[in-house]
Formats: structure tokens, sequence, C-alpha cells
């Protein structure tokens, strides 16, 4: 309840942030996109991450407030940076509540409007286990959205359950495959059999795939032997604010 009050109070005092995480075509060693993850300047505590709070946000109606600043401060910063010559293609992630929220369509397109940030742009995550849990709701609140040019990623991907009958009837493009499964990749034959699998499945299901988590060479190398080009993680970056971001993205390569 205290954090909940705390939260509220957070959104009427503009506390929230938003850092960038570069995905990297690992091929050509370029930047194609950037994951937008919510940050909490909180004025005692400092610069909070999600984990400490999206759960209660998600319990209560606020997450979808969160979920509208964070869109319209991601649409703001990619359109300024379309202004300075950078066409930044940006990943937001999007909670079930938010999904099911009527108007959810409309706020979406409206933010687009409002930002003027290309749909194109624009890509929104679900976890897989939200995906998964309302089919139904997801694809009657995408189909619009879709429609606009905004594409789908499924997050988290390999910790759910999805049935394959379901996803394919879910406007998904991407898979990103979850960090607990690259991280052994190196050492477990287990993980890398597991994301050989997905890997196999995403080639001739036709999806593409994003690598999360990826913190050495040897996980990059087996990513890239094995057909997985664009990677994510600390190997390559933190996630970071706007303008780190810009002077990080100016500098790599
Ligand atoms: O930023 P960090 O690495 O701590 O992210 C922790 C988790 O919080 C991630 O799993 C991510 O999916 C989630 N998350 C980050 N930003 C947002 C957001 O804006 N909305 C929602 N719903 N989840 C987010
Ligand atoms: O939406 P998702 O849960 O995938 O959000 C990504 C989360 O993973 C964020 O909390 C981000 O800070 C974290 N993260 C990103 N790259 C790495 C990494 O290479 N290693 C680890 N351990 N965490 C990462
Ligand atoms: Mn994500
Ligand atoms: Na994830």
């Amino acid at each position: 309840i205290r954090l909940e009050a705390e939260l509220k109070r957070a959104m009427l005092r503009d506390e929230f942030t938003i850092h960038f995480q570069p995905k990297i075509d690992c091929r050509v060693m370029k930047v194609v996109g950037a994951e937008v993850l919510v940050r909490w300047d909180h004025p005692e505590r400092g610069l909070l991450s999600p984990g400490s709070f999206i759960d209660v946000a998600e319990e209560s109606d606020l997450i979808t407030r969160l979920g509208d600043r964070v869109l319209e401060l991601a649409c703001r910063q990619g359109r300024a940076w379309l202004d300075t010559g950078l066409s930044m293609p940006l990943a937001v992630n999007v909670s079930i509540r938010q999904l099911e929220k009527p108007g959810f369509t409309k706020r979406v397109l409206d933010i687009l409007d409002m930002t003027g940030f290309p749909a194109g742009l624009l890509q929104l995550e679900v976890t897989e286990t939200v995906a998964m849990a309302g089919p139904e709701r997801v694809s009657e609140a995408a189909r619009p959205l879709l429609e606009a040019g905004i594409t789908f990623a499924i997050d988290d991907f390999g910790t759910g359950y999805s049935s394959l009958a379901l996803l394919q009837r879910l406007p998904f493009e991407t898979f990103k495959i979850d960090r607990s499964f690259i991280s052994g990749v190196a050492s477990d034959q287990h993980s890398r059999s597991i994301v050989q699998t997905i890997l196999a499945m995403a080639k001739s299901l036709d999806y593409k795939v994003v690598a999360e988590g990826v913190e050495t060479l040897e996980q990059q190398a087996f990513l890239m032997e094995n057909g997985c080009a664009i990677a994510q993680g600390f190997l390559f970056a933190r996630p970071m604010p706007a303008d780190h971001f810009d002077a990080w993205a100016k500098a790599f390569r």
C-alpha cells in the first residue's frame, strides 16, 4: 500500500525516466534498435530499477498511466533522434493490464500522432506468459496497431508455456530469447540445446530472433554459429539514459 501511494506521487511528480539498451546486429556490428526500460528517479533512494516496483504498479491501475508515460517519453526521444538524423527503432515493454484496458490501441496511436514518431519504428514487447494467458485480447488489441505498422515481440521466450498453435495466431514478428538460457550456452549442453531448438523453430516458422542478456564473446560466437545475429546485453552496453546512448551509438565501431 505504501509503495503504491509512493508510486502515485512519483507519477504526479514526474519521477519516471527511461533508459535505452542497444540491440546489435553482430554480423556488421551495427546498432539496429534499442529496448526502452523504465527507471524511477527516487528523490531519496536514487535510480530504481523496475524489478522493485513494476509488480506493484501492475497490481493496480498505475501500470496503465506509467505505461502511457513510458511510451510517450520513448516516442518523444525517438522523434528527437530522428530530427538529428538518427533513425532508431525502439522496443517498449507493455504489460497485460495495459493491453486489456479499453482504449489501449487508441492511446498508442494518439501518442504516435502527438509525438510524430513513426509507427514503423515502434515495437511492443509482451512477455510470453502474458501472451499465452490472454491470446484473444492480445490479438484483438494488436490488430489496429499492426495495421498502423507497429510490430510485436514476444519477451522472455522459453520461460512460459507456449502453445505453438496459439503462437501462430498471435501477431508476433520477433522472439526474444530469455537471458536465463543465454547465460548457460558456454557451459552447459542443456542450455545450448534449448537455444538451438528455439532458433530452429523460429527459423522454420519465420520469426526474427533477438538474444537477451549476452554477456560474453563465447555466447555471442555460439549465437552467431547458430544463426542468431541480433543480440542485446552487457557485452555491448548496459541500459543508459538518452544522452549517453546517443554518444555511445556514435562511438560504437
Ligand atoms: O531495467 P531492468 O533490467 O531492471 O528491467 C527489469 C524488468 O522490468 C524487465 O523484465 C522488463 O521487461 C521490465 N520493464 C522494464 N521497463 C518496463 C516498462 O516500461 N513497462 C513494463 N511493463 N515492464 C518494464
Ligand atoms: O524485458 P526484460 O526482462 O528482458 O528486460 C531486460 C532486463 O535485463 C533489464 O533488467 C536489463 O537491465 C537486464 N539486462 C540486460 N542485459 C543484461 C545482461 O547482459 N545481463 C544481465 N544479467 N541482465 C541484463
Ligand atoms: Mn523486454
Ligand atoms: Na526479457
